[in-house]
């Protein structure tokens, strides 16, 4: 290819990436009421900088072609600081390993931006294979604690098995985003953990942390459910006793596992937290996000438990990488009492959802619990459809044109 050629694909590239990188986000109207969709995702491979992939050198890349892909931007922990919106993004390069990367934005729905070099995430002694799924805290000792997933190669995994790993709780702190101090992995009885979150006060003095212990590498086990624990320090985090507060349920949402999302957000009525199950389907798992509320001095006491799903995987959602999966580990509470829920959609890119802690208070304080059996939730259903029923008959409100 010529360089005129070079320049013009160059530009062509560059206009897409800014188009990208600039474009407004349009709210939707919510159907639900419990919280807004918006029309496009907030981050996606995409968005990734063009000179994250391309050798932009014409001697060396006279086709001017990717030399290092980026495959998906999802799943990131969220914070925010001094007012603007930052997420860690877990990148999945062409070469399947994934990485940490910061995005920000002012308003923490569209224009995000990455910052221009990925997280050079330090290493322990036993180096990770893969790093994922960021949940960023702001703890009350002064620090910010990332906690992720990290795997390494199952030693016993048999012959020939080059997929199995060990999924452990990797801890690192930083003040300001930029310098990451890595600390050791969390040490639990558990064989395999995932989606471990920081609580973010000390209670009695103690770090306490939502786990999610689990036998194997994808099957639960007797694990699988949301577990709480203590640690005395973060230095060297370790729970000697790991109850579980949230388990999985038979044929439910949360039937086969059930994990912490982010850190829950503290409300006067309890803690807000937001996290997701899993089901089985014939056509493979699938992860919706769900909510419950947990009392205020004890956060591993769940008080209130709505039933079914928040957020399930609706329309492009539904397609991706791993189809059927809705995943959060990042959101936002603003001073104003607004909460940015960021999801991700089939391991492909990640999305905003707007809500308020009084409209989430709402949802999971009145919406009624999982009865469990088919008969017992069509009796609650009929319930609801008298009450209304009644409503209308008394003339309650004006009827809209068509049937309700
Ligand atoms: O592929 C769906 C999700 O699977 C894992 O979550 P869990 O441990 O709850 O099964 C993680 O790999 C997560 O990143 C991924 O979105």
């Amino acid at each position: 290819m010529d360089k005129k050629c070079f320049d013009e694909r160059l530009l062509f590239l560059a206009n897409e990436y800014n188009k990208t990188i600039t474009r407004k986000n349009e709210i939707q109207p919510s159907i639900n009421g419990v919280y807004n969709r918006y029309k496009y995702p907030v981050i996606t491979k995409d968005h990734t900088p063009l000179f994250w992939k391309y050798d932009l050198d014409y001697r060396t890349n006279p086709y001017l072609m990717e030399r290092l892909g980026v495959n998906c931007a999802f799943n990131p922990g969220a914070i925010e600081l001094d007012g603007k919106i930052f997420l860690v993004v877990r990148v999945e390069g062409a070469d399947r390993k994934s990485f940490f990367a910061i995005a920000e934005s002012d308003n923490g729905i569209d224009n995000f931006k990455f910052w221009d070099y990925p997280v050079v995430m330090p290493e322990t002694g036993d180096p990770d294979i893969n790093v994922y799924d960021m949940r960023l805290v702001k703890h009350e000792d002064g620090f910010i604690y990332g906690l992720f997933c990290t795997e390494r190669k199952d030693p016993d995994a048999p012959f020939g098995d080059t997929s199995s790993a060990v999924a452990a709780c990797g801890i690192a702190r930083t003040k300001d985003l930029k310098t990451w101090e890595r600390l050791p992995d969390l040490k639990t009885a558990s064989a395999q953990q995932r989606n471990v979150v920081l609580h973010p006060e000390f209670i009695n003095g103690k770090y306490a942390l939502y786990t999610r212990p689990q036998d194997g590498f994808i099957e639960t086990g007797k694990g699988g459910g949301i577990g709480f624990g203590y640690t005395e320090s973060m230095e060297n985090a370790s729970i000697d006793e790991e109850i579980l507060m949230e388990c999985k349920e038979y044929h439910t949402i949360k039937e086969v596992k059930n994990g912490q999302g982010p850190a829950p957000i503290k409300t006067q009525k309890g803690w807000l937290h937001i996290a997701h199950g899993v089901r089985n389907t014939a056509a493979g798992l699938r992860y919706v996000v769900y909510a419950f509320l947990s009392d205020l001095g004890h956060p591993e006491q769940v008080t209130h438990r709505p039933g079914g799903f928040l957020i399930a995987p609706e329309g492009e959602e539904r397609i991706g990488d791993v189809s059927n999966v809705i995943f959060c580990n990042g959101a936002v509470a603003r001073s104003n009492g607004d909460i940015l829920i960021y999801y991700a959609s089939a391991d492909t890119r990640c999305h905003v959802a707007t809500t308020t802690v009084d409209k989430l208070l709402d949802y999971v304080l009145n919406t009624p619990e999982d009865p469990l059996r088919s008969h017992s939730c069509v009796r609650q259903r009929i319930e609801l459809i008298s009450k209304n029923l009644e409503l209308i008959a008394k003339g309650e409100f004006v009827l809209p044109v068509g049937r309700l």
